[in-house]
Parts: C-alpha cells; structure tokens; sequence
C-alpha cells in the first residue's frame, strides 16, 4: 500500500483466495488501520535527512513535478511540511504479518 510521500503499509502473508479481501473488518484494530506515515519524498522508504534536503531543494509553490513533497495540502511546499517530516524522522514503513494476527480455536 503505496501514497507519494509517504511510507508505505507492508503486509505480509496475506492468504489469497477467489473471495473479495476486506480488511476493515478485521477484528484486530492494527489491521484495520492503515497508517501511512508522510515525509519519505525521495521514496527510499526511509524518512531522513536526504528527505529534508529535497524539500529545501523544491520550496516554494507546488508543481506538477513536486507535488508530492507538499505533506500538508496547503498549496506550497514550506516549513509545516518540514515540521511534518522532523515529526516522522527515523521511520521506516510499518509491517505487519497476517500470521500474527491469526486466531486459533
Ligand atoms: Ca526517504
Ligand atoms: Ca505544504
């Protein structure tokens, strides 16, 4: 699960059957909820300091080409998408195993 500046969602061992997969009924809350955590511009699913020089590098108003790097929507790339980043700094994408979450009778 994928957004442009974003880190993306990994789930792993997702048994795949010919019915439709709902996850947001799923009883456990972690699989229902996908977060995905903003900031990771250059999309090395990593967000770190190569992630803040880009931003540096695309401030000012939004094109088509960076759209991407404006984490708050507000139409310019600027200090509260810088903000954003310093607040996701260090993360990686979230991973979950299906097998976790699997319930024994
Ligand atoms: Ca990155
Ligand atoms: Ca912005």
């Amino acid at each position: 699960m994928t957004k442009p500046g974003h880190l993306g969602f990994i789930l792993n061992n997702v048994i795949v059957t010919g019915a439709d997969v709902d996850l947001t009924t799923h009883h456990h809350e972690d699989i229902r909820v996908f977060i995905l955590r903003p900031g990771d511009l250059n999309n090395d699913t990593f967000i770190n300091s190569l992630d803040t020089t880009l931003l540096l590098q695309n401030y000012g108003a939004v094109t088509p080409d960076n759209m991407h790097m404006d984490l708050n929507g507000d139409g310019f790339i600027n200090a509260a998408d810088r903000v954003i980043i310093q607040q996701n700094f260090g993360h990686r994408p979230i991973e979950v195993d299906m097998l976790d979450y699997v319930d024994f009778c």
